[in-house]
């Protein structure tokens, strides 16, 4: 793949990622929404503020960036520095309570198997993985593994694991593609199914599949889901980029207005898309009110410049 369009793939994932979680903000917890609603409000706001979700896929590239690679003792201690710095970004209440159990002495790969039942199975593992999803884009088996262990700092259930790999393969998938006319959906499908194993990822994936062409909304989230649940989320934002694969707008805009856990479908769809179409294809109208732009851009530009010197030594 040609150098710039590469680059334009990290950072099409990481700005997507951000871009997806602000304009989908706002609007967690409510029914569905009309699109419209969803840019009005975004076309409404002088900043567009991101949330946990990006707090945490910064922490990640900044680790990944730090450690030449995946370093979870560093990472971890990454998360527990940033949250320390802005705790107000709205985390879901797995997080604080393994950085505090870290700080306390707990170490990092065990901490998180001590919330509820066997560990977390929220979202917050795969609404971070962009990162690592470029970062890895060519070796897949590496990728499935940094997205299990990166998961294991926060939530170490097993289909929070599977959750974050998932989407970090749906991120490698789609940069390993360029962006054509007749894009088909059913065989990008087909290869994730192939990838998970737990049943709950084959039978919500099944859904996607079943679902693909229809235009209900409310059915969309009732069969597939739009919860806080890694398996209730993350086949959603799926979803979202396979009904809309020529467009990150229409992608976000679909994903933030089903509803429920609306900024971290959007943002992981988002990342989706934006690693498919580059980061050109992100509007102009959201991504100049992006918070930390600047940040996120050089952080995107940084991550592609290690994992082209990594690739040089190999
Ligand atoms: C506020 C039962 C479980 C579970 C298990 C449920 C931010 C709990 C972001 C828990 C994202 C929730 C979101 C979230 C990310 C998880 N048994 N219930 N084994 N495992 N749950 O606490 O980082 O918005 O109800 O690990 O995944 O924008 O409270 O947090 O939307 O999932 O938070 O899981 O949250 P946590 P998180
Ligand atoms: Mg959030
Ligand atoms: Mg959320």
């Amino acid at each position: 793949m040609v150098e710039g369009v590469l680059r334009a793939k990290f950072s099409g994932s990481m700005v997507g990622t951000a871009v997806g979680d602000a304009v989908g903000a706002g609007f967690e917890g409510r029914g569905a929404a009309d699109s419209e609603a969803i840019e009005a409000a975004a076309a409404g706001r002088e900043l567009l503020a991101y949330t946990d979700d990006t707090h945490m896929m910064i922490g990640m590239a900044e680790s990944l960036v730090h450690r030449e690679g995946f370093d979870g003792e560093h990472m971890s201690r990454v998360f527990i520095r940033n949250y320390d710095s802005e705790p107000w970004r709205g985390y879901g209440p797995g997080p604080p309570s393994v950085f505090r159990m870290i700080r306390s002495g707990e170490p990092w790969d065990k901490a998180a198997g001590k919330l509820y039942h066997g560990g977390s199975y929220g979202n917050g593992s795969a609404m971070r993985i962009a990162p690592v999803g470029v970062f890895y884009h060519d070796d897949l088996d590496m990728l499935k593994e940094v997205a299990r262990r990166s998961s294991q700092i926060t939530h170490s259930h097993e289909l929070g694991k599977e959750g974050a790999a998932l989407q970090a393969y749906a991120i490698a998938l789609a940069i390993n593609m360029e962006p054509v006319k007749d894009f088909d959906s059913r065989k990008f499908l087909a290869e994730l199914y192939e990838f998970v194993q737990q049943e709950a990822y084959k039978r919500k994936l099944a859904r996607v599949g079943a679902l693909l062409g229809e235009a209900d909304k409310a059915k969309v989230a009732t069969d597939i889901g739009n919860g806080v649940e890694a398996f209730n989320s993350v086949p959603t934002a799926i979803y979202s980029f396979l009904s809309h694969p020529h467009s990150f707008e229409e992608t976000v805009l679909f994903a933030a207005s089903l509803g429920g856990d609306t900024d971290t479908i959007a943002a992981m769809a988002g990342a989706i898309a934006g690693a498919y179409l580059g980061v050109d294809s992100v509007p102009d109208k959201w991504r100049s009110k992006l918070e930390n732009r600047a940040y996120i851009e050089e952080l995107a530009d940084v991550l592609y410049d290690v994992w082209t010197r990594k690739k040089r030594i190999k």
